[in-house]
């Protein structure tokens, strides 16, 4: 197996990372690929468009979701990444070390855990025994409860604690800490207000010295912030703004559901932050 390049080697700033949702009932796109032909024509699609990589999931984790078991997401996503693993950049976002293993061996480079590495204790293995990248997310609680009422004393510091403590983790169980990305987690365990924060101080988050991930895209707290106190989605036009003052603040890879119109709005940001 050849070394992976370090993440920042790998992925400029900014990197777009396609949102592919193999699921029924994702908060913003359930439904929509839920065929593995749609997906499969999505996830391309997104990579014409400029994504430089495109994440696959077949599990829900929206506010108040319920997990789904080991053979139904594998039902979900494998024909998916089957088609496009081998073809195309693609990330596997599960908790689970089993999906893991199977997308890694069709072809993935890196895994998305929204739990970093607390859901599944074989998943740290699986990555590095592959010599994948690895996204490390932050959340508190669980998506069945995570919402019903965050707390934190210091929001910025509280997850860059957690994370730091995750990527300590995440190298002791053999992964190369050059090959970690590093996601504060928009909206798992957080009021709008913590969110808004996470942005606003991310220099706590990539003080860690790893490469940052944002997920804002279409989150509710876009819509809530814009006056509807009961939106469960946000809108493209937030989401761009949300994607860009994170780009400045030193963000690296955003995760998005529209990636074409973030690879433009994020191309004139690099021109002229650059
Ligand atoms: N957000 C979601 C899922 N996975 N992974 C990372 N690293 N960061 C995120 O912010 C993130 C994530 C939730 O968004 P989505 O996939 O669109 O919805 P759902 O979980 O309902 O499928």
């Amino acid at each position: 197996m050849t070394a992976r390049p370090p993440i920042e080697a790998h992925f400029s700033r900014p990197s777009v990372m396609g949102v592919v949702n193999v699921t029924p009932d994702s908060f913003s796109d359930g439904g929509v690929h839920e065929r593995a032909g749609d997906a499969i024509a999505a996830a391309r699609r997104m990579v014409d468009e400029g994504a430089a990589i495109v994440d696959v999931g077949g599990e829900s984790t929206r506010p108040g979701s319920d997990g789904v078991t080991l053979d139904e997401e594998l039902r979900r996503v494998v024909p998916v990444l089957e088609a496009v693993a081998g073809e195309l950049p693609v990330s596997i976002d599960t908790a689970k070390a089993e999906v893991a293993r199977r997308a890694l061996e069709l072809g993935a480079e890196l895994v998305n855990d929204v739990t970093a590495l607390r859901g599944d204790a074989a998943l740290g293995e699986v990555v590095a025994e592959a010599g994948a990248y690895l996204c490390l997310m932050h959340m508190q609680g669980e998506p069945r409860t995570m919402q019903a009422d965050p707390r934190y004393d210091d929001v910025s510091s509280e997850v860059a604690a957690f994370l730091e403590e995750r990527m300590r983790f995440a190298v002791s169980q053999g992964v190369d800490e050059q090959l970690i990305c590093l996601d504060p987690g928009i909206g798992f365990g957080k009021t709008v207000e913590h969110n808004i924060e996470l942005l606003r101080r991310l220099d706590v988050i990539t003080s860690l010295g790893r490469p940052v991930v944002i997920g804002f895209s279409r989150k509710r707290s876009l819509g809530r912030l814009l006056g509807d106190p009961d939106a469960t989605t946000g809108s493209l036009a937030a989401s761009l703004a949300a994607a860009v003052t994170a780009y400045e603040r030193g963000a690296t890879i955003l995760r998005v559901h529209d990636v074409r119109e973030h690879v433009e709005a994020l191309t004139v940001a690099r021109a002229v932050v650059a």
